[in-house]
This record gives C-alpha cells, structure tokens and sequence, in this order.
C-alpha cells in the first residue's frame, strides 16, 4: 500500500458552512438544558417536538397496506400530485389551471424548484440577473450565482419601521432592464416576515408588465401566514393579470416533512402549447440534474391533498400551527412590553407574519443570546417564532432584555 503523499485537493478552501444549518449543528451539540432554537425555519409544536401531522400519519399508514413496485417517477413526478399543487397553488377553478397554460413538476423541495427553474432560466434567457430582496433567504442568491446568473437585491425591508420599502422597491424594479427575473416571496417572508398588501401586489402588477420582468415567486410557508388560499393571493393576482412566471414551491414545512424532500415548480404560460414545450425543457434539465425525483413523500402528500376528508384535517392541522405561532408573538410581546414598560417598540412581533420575525439585534446581542442565554437566532437577528414554546418563552423574553439592557 502506498499512501498519496500529498492531497489532490489541497486547492480546496474549507467549507464555511451554511449560515442556518450549521446553527443546527451547533445547537445540536449544545449540552445547555435551557437551550432554544430561533434560528432554523422549521415548525415545532408547543412540546418543542418536530410533528407528525395526523393527516400524514394516516396517509402513511393506507400507504403502507398497499406499497407496491418503486419504478423510476416519470421525469416531471407523480400525475396526480403536480395536478394537487396546481388546485393548491392557484385555486381548483382557476382558469390558467383549466386552460393547461402551467408547467408543473415535482421537485427535490422548494430548493428543488427553485434550482430546476434558475438551470432553465439560465440557458433560455442567459443575459438575465436575477434581483432579490434585501434581505432575503441566504440560499436564494447561493441557488441562483450556482446556477451561473448574476444576483442583485432591491430595497425591501425598512429598519426604521420594521416594515416595507414599498416605494424604493417599485422603483428600483421600474428601472430594471427587460427580462430581468425578479425573485419575490409570496407570503411569510423569509427572514423578514414582512410582506406586501394586496394594494401593493396590485400596484407592483402593472411595473412587471410593463417593464417585463419575470416574476419567480418562492412559496415556502403556504399556510402559515393568514390561511392557505390567502397566503398564496399574490400568485393568484399575477395568473389572472396574464403575466407569465415561475413559482416554487416546498411541502417541507406545511406538511412537516422536512427530510422527504417535496415540492414543485410551476410556470405559469401564455397557452398549454408554450406550457408543453417548457415542460419539455424543465424535464430535460431534471434529467440531466439527478433524473427523477423520489417516489415516497409525494405519495404521502397526493394521498392527503386528493382525499377530502385528509384534505380537511390538513388544512386544520395548517391552522392550528399558524394559531401557535400566533400565540407565541402574542406572548412574547407582552413579556417584553411588561419588562420594557413602553421605553422600546417590539410591535413588529405582531406586525410580521409567518414564521420569522426580524428583531433588529446585532450580531453582537445574538452571540451573547447564544453564550449567555443558550438562545440561537441566525446571525442577521431573524428569530424563528416556532421555535418558542409555553415553557420557553418567558427564558426567551428574559434572555432578550438582558442583551438589549
Ligand atoms: N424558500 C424559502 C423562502 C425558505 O425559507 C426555504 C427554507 C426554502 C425555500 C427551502 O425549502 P425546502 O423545501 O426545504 O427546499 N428555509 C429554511 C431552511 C433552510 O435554510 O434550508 C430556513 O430559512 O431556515
């Protein structure tokens, strides 16, 4: 045997590690009794559990009497579940979905789609940046630069207020140049939770269209925010205001099923023949990626999105998790309104929907929230609200104080 005497590789930087899911790790590690997880954006319940829905539960175990064979997925997924995230996304009426003008495919996650949809975009329209909002989830801009596209950001969040930029975002998109694709959150935005008004999607309409733009919307917390039909509003508007786009979308969170990798990617088409055809290409750029996709978890998610009956428990289980997180910014506002009496504004608790808030700490105050208080948020100050429990709120408001003291 004879050893390599030096590396093949000594060339390649070390991995810095991704900014979320090293905080995982880490709290993982973490042996504190006390600690809390703020950072991920994943939905436990009032146990800190990660849970079972019911729904799943009962869609798994029908599944399991009748396995059957796992041939390979036809490259774009299952039938029955890219037609289930068309009703879902757009509405069963709906007449883009009627009319068979959207491409849809299941996808590795939201990531999935969101990779599949940057590959696609990248050849057919290889000129295109991509901007996204400032801020947003880290992993947009690594998906997108990985796919070979220039990434740039437009105003969105506002620190001073802890709300929307709105007017310095339209016009920043108002002078983008034609076909630029611009990244937008459907709802629940991630890390901010600062989304727009329905006013505000109706007036942002007219700037796509005229300056034509290609709308990629992310919708990663379809439920979580005011209901599933509500949260995904904004796609609804720009179907029926005949503007041509991509949406991603993940079953990771609404369906707790983080590990089994599932979701879609949908673009929306003048007509089913342009449909046909760019469903053609984003099967081509599956199978040239990791062929197809896996069968288990969109079983489980086509059985519960066709079966009424497991339908309507999901879309209560859906509430009930959005009630809970609810509830905790309720909470955690009034511990820390009653600890602060007025001399500081934590009105944004409430304000900001979905899973995360962005609470403006620094960098500073969340390394002390982790050494001193074994309370982990992500670097930027985003804190994921689901991560708060009965139990653990009151350490958390306490925790906060101290850093903000
Ligand atoms: N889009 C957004 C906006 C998003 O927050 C996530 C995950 C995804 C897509 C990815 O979904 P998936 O179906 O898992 O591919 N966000 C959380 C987890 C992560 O960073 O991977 C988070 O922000 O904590």
């Amino acid at each position: 045997m004879t050893a390599p005497t030096s590396s093949l590789f000594s060339h390649v930087p070390p991995y810095a590690g991704d900014p979320i899911l090293s905080l995982m790790e880490a709290f993982q590690a973490d042996p504190r009794p006390n600690k809390v997880s703020l950072s991920i954006g994943v939905y436990f319940d009032d146990e800190g559990r990660l849970p079972v829905l019911p729904s799943v539960r009962q869609a798994e175990t029908a599944l399991s009497q009748d396995i059957g064979a796992r041939p390979y997925l036809p490259i774009e997924g299952i039938a029955e579940f890219r037609a289930a995230v068309q009703r879902l996304l757009f509405g069963a009426g709906h007449e883009a979905v009627a009319s068979g003008r959207i491409a849809t495919l299941q996808t590795l996650g939201g990531s999935g789609g969101l990779k599949v949809g940057a590959d696609f975009l990248r050849r057919y329209f290889p000129g295109a940046g991509v901007w996204v909002s400032d801020p947003t989830w880290d992993n947009h801009r690594a998906i997108f630069e990985g796919a070979g596209l220039d990434v740039h950001s437009y105003p969105y969040y506002d620190p001073a207020t802890g709300g929307l930029s709105f007017d310095r975002m339209l016009a920043s998109l108002d002078a983008l140049p034609p076909r630029s694709i611009v990244l937008l959150h459907a709802s629940c935005h991630n890390p901010t939770g600062v989304d727009l008004s329905k006013t505000q999607w109706q007036a942002l309409i007219p700037v796509l269209r005229e300056r034509e733009l290609i709308p990629f919307v992310d919708i990663a917390y379809q439920g979580f925010g005011d209901g599933l039909d509500e949260d995904a509003c904004a796609l609804r508007a720009l179907a029926d205001a005949g503007i041509q786009f991509f949406a991603a979308n993940s079953f990771s969170k609404n369906f707790s099923m983080y590990g089994e990798r599932c979701g879609g990617l949908s673009v929306v088409c003048s007509d089913r023949d342009a449909a046909d055809t760019v469903l053609g290409q984003l099967k081509a750029t599956v199978r040239r990626n990791y062929s197809t996709p896996p069968t288990h978890g969109a079983r489980v998610i086509t059985r519960v999105l066709n079966d009424p009956t497991l339908f309507a428990l999901w879309r209560d289980e859906t509430a009930a998790m959005r009630q809970r997180i609810r509830a905790m910014r309720e909470r955690l506002l009034a511990v820390l309104d009653e600890k602060f009496q007025g001399r500081r504004d934590f009105g944004y608790l409430v304000r900001q929907r979905g899973m995360f808030s962005y609470t403006g700490l620094d960098e500073s105050q969340v390394a002390r929230l982790r050494d001193d208080h074994a309370v982990y948020l992500v670097r930027s100050g985003r804190m994921c609200l689901s991560g708060l429990t009965g139990a653990n709120v009151d350490h958390v408001a306490q925790a906060m104080a101290a850093v903000l003291a």
